[in-house]
């Protein structure tokens, strides 16, 4: 599916602003859109919620589009959304961090006014990604099992229809991204693939409504024009091509200048190759060491909703960090971010929203074909981009108790993504810390993604000890022959809370933590990642471990430098003099 353009063929109305909201059969309210929903009031239902809220607004199509194709583009809406048009139901989507698009060209004339309906239902059970905890109560920490009054209090919150997250992030939902009635011609365009090669060969492939004669004409950057070809798909050659480099380096890009009778679409695409290699991670045939840490979309006010201002400071402070890349962890994120990383020369880590996978009987339950459509869509949308260099197919499932099982589930996944991906990057699944001598399925990724809290939550507070047990684990990973990343590791850390004896929830401890861990990855050239969980603080469900959401950002959940992102901030300098 194309992300919506402005050009001479296409128009594009943005539908920002104020809408009617409420929640399941409360009163009207209003609500900022695109937005979480659930920071905008300080009425505690905006949070704790569970079910159906509903947003409405007018929607005009202009008499302007007349003659053309015009359809109502979601950019996001979480987790299950209906959408209503007059009061009748127009189309569904389920999974809230990928777009739908609903043909509105033979159901609302031109020069019209009607009211839109929004229905979002954020419940998240064993059938959703990501996952809820269908009837727990409890998430983190010990519930006391056995206890009369607590097992009566338990029962209690499941009549009341409590509906918890099995992952460690909040369940922010609504309409988060934007919502944009789109026109272009009734000829027209409708999805561009492009797989550059490093010797100058394009392949492309367009896909379009109607019959009509494809034109590709490529552009560089200063938009001269370098190459030129006709026909639904082919390939281009273009001289001396100019490779798409991660930053430092230059993130050159091309543009696929497309035209089919009177439409009109420009797709940017960096030319660059990422292959895995023995135990290295090549980018353009050379090693490349990924250092960043992961990200959520998470900030004040607007939750998870798209906020430009916050990606561009974020992608800002990345390079003020020399970081070169992070995890969308844990779920796609919003495609304007991707275009700023093409842009900034920011290696992404795509992630699937399953998370949360972490019980054994989830291998039981029918996840696997929405799992695989979800991946394969996410895969569609974000094929183009040269910045996205890996897939992943979760975070942290549960993988070592049943390994066969796991290995079953996951590794046809794998085999799916290899397919879907025209450009054929390196696939990963992210391992939890676990038995890993049992584990059949982490290794037998492209590249091995572990997450490990050696010295927080084993081996607390001890990070001498903590060095020798990884260490240990990492020479067992040595003689797998495959390059690793170290895909999380991070301590909580409350800003301000100092110590001269660096002890837990300190500053000092987070940076002392960091050093300690990174000593032990310097040691060994198959490590050729490190990414710290987290970039910033973010808000979690309420639960005995968490002060105020997960403190384990290198930033406040406002972006302010801990004293580890100053550390990181050097370490990573020389590692982008030296590594990449
Ligand atoms: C990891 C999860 C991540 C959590 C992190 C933590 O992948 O989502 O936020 O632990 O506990 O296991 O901070």
């Amino acid at each position: 599916m194309l992300y919506p353009q402005n050009n001479k063929s296409r128009i594009t109305i943005d539908m920002s602003g104020i809408w009617d909201f409420r929640l399941g059969e409360g009163p009207w309210q209003r609500i900022a859109v695109p937005a979480s929903y659930n920071d905008q009031s300080p009425d505690p239902l905006f949070r704790s919620h569970a079910g159906t809220v509903c947003y409405r607004t007018q929607l005009n199509i202009p008499a302007l589009f007349h003659g053309m194709r015009y359809v109502l583009r979601f950019d996001a809406v979480a987790h299950d959304a209906t959408v209503l048009l007059d009061g009748e139901e127009i189309g569904r989507h389920r999974g809230g961090f990928l777009p739908f698009e609903i043909d509105l060209t033979d159901r609302a004339e031109p020069g019209s006014a009607h009211e839109l309906t929004v229905m979002a239902d954020n419940r998240i059970n064993h059938s959703t990604l990501p996952i809820g905890t269908e009837g727990d109560t409890a998430f983190f920490g010990s519930d006391n099992p056995g206890i009369t009054s607590v097992e009566a209090g338990k029962k209690r919150q499941r009549e009341k229809g409590i509906n918890l997250p099995a992952f460690d992030f909040f369940n922010y939902t609504g309409i988060q991204r934007p919502v944009r009635l789109c026109a272009m011609p009734r000829c027209c365009i409708q999805d561009i693939t492009v797989v550059p090669s490093l010797d100058g060969h394009i392949q492309y492939t367009v896909e379009t409504l109607g019959e009509g004669t494809v034109e590709v004409t490529i552009l560089d950057m200063e938009g001269r024009e370098v190459g030129r070809a006709q026909g639904a798909q082919g390939t281009v050659e273009i001289e001396n091509p100019v490779l798409w480099e991660s930053w430092p380096g230059t993130p050159y890009l091309y543009t696929a200048r497309v035209r089919f009778e009177g439409d009109q679409y420009d797709q940017t695409f960096g030319i660059r190759q990422v292959e895995v290699k023995g135990t290295q991670l090549l980018l353009n045939g050379k090693p490349i060491y990924l250092h960043g840490p992961c990200r959520h979309e998470d900030s004040p006010f607007h939750g998870r909703g798209l906020d430009q201002v916050l990606n561009m400071t974020d992608m800002n402070l990345y390079h003020w960090l020399n970081a070169n890349c992070f995890r969308t962890s844990h779920y796609p994120n919003a495609e304007e971010i991707y275009q700023l990383c093409d842009r900034e020369g920011i290696l992404i880590v795509d992630e699937t929203p399953a998370v949360g996978m972490w019980a054994d009987e989830h291998y039981g339950w029918d996840l696997w074909d929405y799992h695989a459509k979800v991946l394969t869509e996410m895969i569609h949308r974000d094929r183009n981009h040269p910045s996205v260099i890996i897939w992943s197919l979760g975070n942290e499932p549960s993988t070592d108790t049943y390994p066969d099982k796991a290995y079953d589930y996951w590794y046809p996944l794998y085999e799916l993504a290899h397919r879907e991906d025209p450009q054929n990057r390196p696939v990963t699944l992210v391992g939890c810390q676990n038995i890993y001598e049992r584990d059949r399925i982490i290794p037998a990724m492209d590249i091995v993604f572990i997450n490990r809290y050696y010295g927080w939550y084993n081996l607390s507070g001890d990070l001498e000890t903590a060095a020798y047990a990884l260490k240990m684990e990492l020479d067992w990973w040595a003689d797998k022959g495959k390059p690793m990343v170290l895909s999380e590791y991070g301590a909580d850390t409350v800003a301000g809370l100092h110590g001269a004896v660096p002890e837990m929830f300190t500053e000092e401890f987070q940076a002392e933590f960091y050093r300690t861990i990174h000593a032990c990855l310097d040691e060994r050239d198959f490590v050729v990642g490190e990414m710290p969980w987290v970039y910033a603080d973010f808000s979690t469900c309420q639960g005995p471990m968490r002060v105020g959401g997960n403190r384990k950002g290198l930033f406040t959940r406002d972006r302010r430098p801990k004293l580890a992102a100053h550390a990181l901030r050097a370490r990573w300098a020389e590692i982008k003099a030296k590594k990449s």
